[in-house]
């Protein structure tokens, strides 16, 4: 009951915080101070600082107002002044043995000093915090938000003192069904502030959001949009274009020649928005991705997709990446297996892997965590996927790298999943119509006859689904000779498939956990799948071993996804070069 109150609350707040309070658009592009750093912290299992002793939410005594007592006859039973420190952005599971397995109410709290000037606007802005984020500014409550890997942000304008600033966070990463993701996932429920902090000082009338790509039916054009109090002039200097934007109504200039953006040449061109009160620059790519028949293509040409899954995770911390570097190590080793292409699963990544992407020219699958059996009868849990949707595309949509839309991963077929399903893709495509939609589907599987006939797949622009043949389904015996039945005529991304393995095993190639039988079981998978009609890209399951919770072989496994092409110490496993020399002989 308390759950479907507070969906409905995040319903609300999803869609009236999207009208009336669009996040900014690249918040590192304007004038911020970070918040990042060390943060104090009292772990809260029975939710003490916020619920009084009938279980009811506090109006005032709770933790959140940060009290000290003024002498020694003052009675305040918590302290954060003296208490432990957490590292933001991380994960809390990683920083404190004693937090390995913890899930529940844990509070942080940042002092930051600030002169405020006058006239300007003051927004806290979080890159992601997992699950629930009450967020409390010098005492007093600034709202909450639901959903672990979209930003949000809140107006502060009015609300700074002077001089010492308290903000806390009581943050909730409990599971619970009707959540999105649910409870049941085959990855680590990292807690805590997991990306940046940021304050950001903005002048009173600001550009807030603004979307530029290439018109898909005339790619010779530039069209998007700004969001801003008055007009905007727009200026691509080394593209020698310029023009004024008013808010609200959409543009398309021509913009003959651009150079475009590709994985071989990811060339970005500097992006200058002014506006009377305002300005900010941004680095954006200009391409097109559309599908022909069987085909995808990517500036009007044929491209195979040459693919990785990712997590959002270091697996040498172990825990959630926590900075440009650990997100780089992950995206140069997608570039030594030669891949294009990576699925970054099961939910949004930090914004920052993205705009590397670009950088880098990676081609991008993003998705949000609708993730096997999520409640697909509950409007309130609709109304969060469908928020996790919006925060993804609106923060991403001006990056080129980004070239698929995922709605979910493997969420059984029934009546209510394929309604809350096919409403997703259809809010995918009203959002953004430049980029292709798809979710990772399920195979039915009799014998050696694998059938992906999900009627999901009409709305979708790709088939893509995860096969674990010779891993959950057979052997290593068992993989050639399967008949695939697909009943769509689009292009065939195979969205997972692979096998565990633990780093540094080794044995025959019939031997589970070895790195000879991973090996072989991808030499398999990748004769069969060069059968199948219409393929067009693979993301084989995953770039590097995991933390699950679910994976507890002691012997191989100890809480590890051993399916990853590189182990949990860095070390590249003999399946990632058959990998590699697979994309080696692929000509689109
Ligand atoms: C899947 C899931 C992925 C799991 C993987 C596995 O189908 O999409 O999240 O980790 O299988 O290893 O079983």
């Amino acid at each position: 009951m308390r759950r479907f109150a507070f969906a409905s609350l995040a319903f609300l707040a999803v869609f009236r915080g999207a009208a009336q309070d669009t996040l900014i658009q690249h918040i590192t592009g304007r004038r911020i101070e970070s918040l990042d750093g060390a943060w104090q912290y009292l772990v809260d299992p029975y939710g003490t600082g916020y619920y009084d002793y009938r279980h009811q939410p506090m109006t005032r005594g709770g933790f959140f107002e940060d009290r000290q007592p003024k002498d020694s006859t003052q009675f305040v039973e918590y302290d954060f002044n003296h208490a432990p420190s957490l590292h933001v952005p991380g994960d809390w599971n990683s920083q404190d043995p004693k937090l390995l397995y913890y899930e529940g109410i844990l509070w942080y709290r940042r002092q930051f000093t600030v002169s405020v000037a006058s006239g300007h606007r003051y927004f806290l802005y979080f890159g992601a915090v997992n699950y629930a984020a009450h967020v409390y500014l010098n005492g007093r409550p600034l709202g909450d938000h639901y959903g672990g890997f979209t930003p949000f942000q809140f107006e502060v304008t009015g609300l700074l003192k002077p001089g010492e600033n308290s903000l806390v966070l009581m943050v909730d990463n409990t599971r619970h069904q009707d959540d999105v993701p649910t409870v049941n996932t085959d990855w680590w429920n990292y807690g805590g502030i997991t990306r940046d902090v940021y304050l950001a000082d903005m002048p009173s009338d600001f550009i807030r959001d603004y979307s530029l790509h290439l018109d898909p039916r005339h790619p010779d054009r530039i069209v998007g949009s700004v969001v801003a109090v008055g007009p905007v002039d727009i200026s691509i200097p080394a593209a020698g274009l310029h023009w004024t934007a008013q808010p609200g109504v959409p543009f398309s200039i021509p913009a003959p020649g651009l150079k475009k953006w590709s994985p071989g040449d990811p060339f970005l061109y500097d992006v200058h928005l002014r506006s009377a009160g305002d300005s900010v620059s941004d680095r954006i790519g200009f391409r097109t991705i559309s599908v022909r028949g069987q085909d995808i293509l990517l500036n009007g040409k044929s491209i195979f997709l040459k693919g990785i899954c990712i997590h959002d995770e270091n697996p040498l911390i172990p825990g959630r990446n926590r900075g440009e570097g650990d997100l780089r190590m992950l995206l140069e080793w997608a570039k030594e297996l030669h891949c294009n292409y990576v699925r970054l699963a099961h939910y949004p990544h930090n914004e920052a892997m993205l705009r590397l992407a670009d950088e880098m020219g990676l081609l991008v699958w993003a998705e949000i965590p609708v993730y096997w059996t999520i409640s697909f009868d509950n409007p309130g849990t609709f109304a969060e996927a469908a928020g996790q949707l919006t925060g993804m595309i609106s923060r991403d949509k001006n990056r080129a790298s980004v070239v698929i839309w995922s709605v979910g991963n493997e969420t059984p077929v029934t009546a209510p999943r394929l309604r809350f399903m096919g409403n997703l893709a259809d809010s995918a495509r009203a959002l953004d119509s430049t980029r292709l939609v798809t979710a990772a589907m399920e195979v039915r599987t009799q014998g050696m006859d694998m059938t992906v006939d999900d009627p999901l797949a009409a709305k979708l622009d790709l088939v893509s689904f995860n096969e674990y043949r010779g891993w959950y389904s057979g052997g290593l015996n068992d993989i050639e000779g399967v008949h695939f039945h697909i009943a769509n005529q689009k292009p065939v991304v195979i969205s997972e498939f692979g096998g565990e393995a633990l780093g540094g095993f080794h044995g025959d190639s019939t031997t589970r956990w070895t790195e000879e039988y991973q090996e072989a079981l991808y030499v398999h998978q990748l004769r069969l799948l060069s059968t199948l009609e219409g393929l067009r890209g693979m993301t084989p399951w995953i770039l590097v071993d995991f933390r699950s919770p679910r994976r507890q072989n002691s012997v191989y496994q100890n809480g590890w996804n051993r399916k990853g092409l590189i182990s949990s110490d860095g070390q590249k496993k003999k399946a990632f070069f058959v990998v590699r020399s697979f994309y080696d002989h692929i000509h689109d």
